[in-house]
């Protein structure tokens, strides 16, 4: 659809901004269709998705200044929901989701790879939030989300500087789970993907619950958000199969995890 290219392979989605001729930046188009795309996911289908941009220069070069340039305080105030609803979106889908970053991830860019769960990056990778040389703040969730990846002294200074950091920078202050050639990167994020996708759906589905709503609260209502996922867990045909195969002691039988089921 548009600016956004989906594939199914298996139980992993990918999803790809496809606008190389502007390196990926987002406008309003972009985000609409991304919206649409990731709403069109078949959750029960799906395990895991990747994010990633088309070429092989751009992940994403941020939110498109040229359409940003002309709006005025209430246009950009709704060009920021927009993103931000999309962003959130991303962030609270009940499944995983991979950003393979595959060249330029600055501003909006380097925001929507941080509302993915996992980050992983090809060695041309730049990140950046280059926001306060255009004459702005980081908008989609950038001081917010920086600040709990990489600790709040090395987001201050990437934002206060505009610096941008390449990939094995991005890699040494955890921005980046790992940096691969360009080549490796899709692979590489399809067989994490896939190894994710092999684990119990439920059970992947509320870590990613309880880590996020857990990070949230204090220790003692995130200790309480834990247990009632874990509890949820218990009576599941994936509890049931998974701890079954362990007590059946057959190591050649590999774990049946059934799909996924709306309980
Ligand atoms: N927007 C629009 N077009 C872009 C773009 C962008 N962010 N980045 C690149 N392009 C376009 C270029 O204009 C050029 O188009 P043509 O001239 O060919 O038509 C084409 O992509 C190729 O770019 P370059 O010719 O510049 O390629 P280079 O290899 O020389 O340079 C670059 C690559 C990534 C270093 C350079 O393009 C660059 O600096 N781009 C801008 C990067 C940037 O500053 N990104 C941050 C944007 S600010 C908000 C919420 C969020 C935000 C804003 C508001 N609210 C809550 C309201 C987010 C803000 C941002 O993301």
């Amino acid at each position: 659809m548009g600016f956004v290219d989906y594939e199914q392979e298996g139980y992993v989605g990918i999803i790809t901004i496809n606008r190389p001729k502007a390196l990926n930046a987002l406008n309003s188009e972009v985000l609409k269709d991304l919206e649409a795309v990731i709403d069109a996911v078949d959750l029960d289908a799906t395990r895991a998705l990747i994010l990633t941009g088309a070429g092989e220069k751009s992940f994403v070069a941020g939110a498109d200044i040229g359409e940003m340039s002309t709006l005025t305080k209430a246009e950009g105030e709704a060009f920021g929901k927009i993103g931000n609803d999309v962003f959130r979106k991303i962030e609270t889908l009940p499944i995983p989701v991979i950003a393979a970053v595959n060249g330029f991830a600055l501003g909006g860019g380097c925001e929507i790879s941080m509302s993915c769960d996992i980050r992983i990056c090809s060695d041309n990778a730049v990140f950046g939030q280059p926001e306060v040389g255009l004459g702005i703040t980081p908008g989609f969730g950038g001081t917010q989300r920086l600040a709990r990846i990489v600790g709040v002294g090395k987001a201050k200074e990437m934002i206060y500087t505009a610096f941008n950091i390449k990939a094995d920078e991005a890699y040494r202050i955890g921005l980046v789970n790992a940096v691969y050639t360009q080549e490796e990167l899709m692979p590489k994020a399809k067989k994490l993907a896939a190894r994710i996708a092999q684990n119990a759906p439920i059970a992947v589905r509320n870590c990613k619950k309880a880590i996020n709503d857990g990070l949230d609260v204090s220790m003692d209502e995130a200790i309480v958000i834990e247990e009632k996922l874990f509890g949820d867990c218990f009576e599941t045909e994936d509890q049931r199969a998974g701890m079954g195969n362990f007590l059946e002691k057959d190591k050649s039988k590999k774990l049946k995890v059934v799909p996924f089921q709306n309980k």
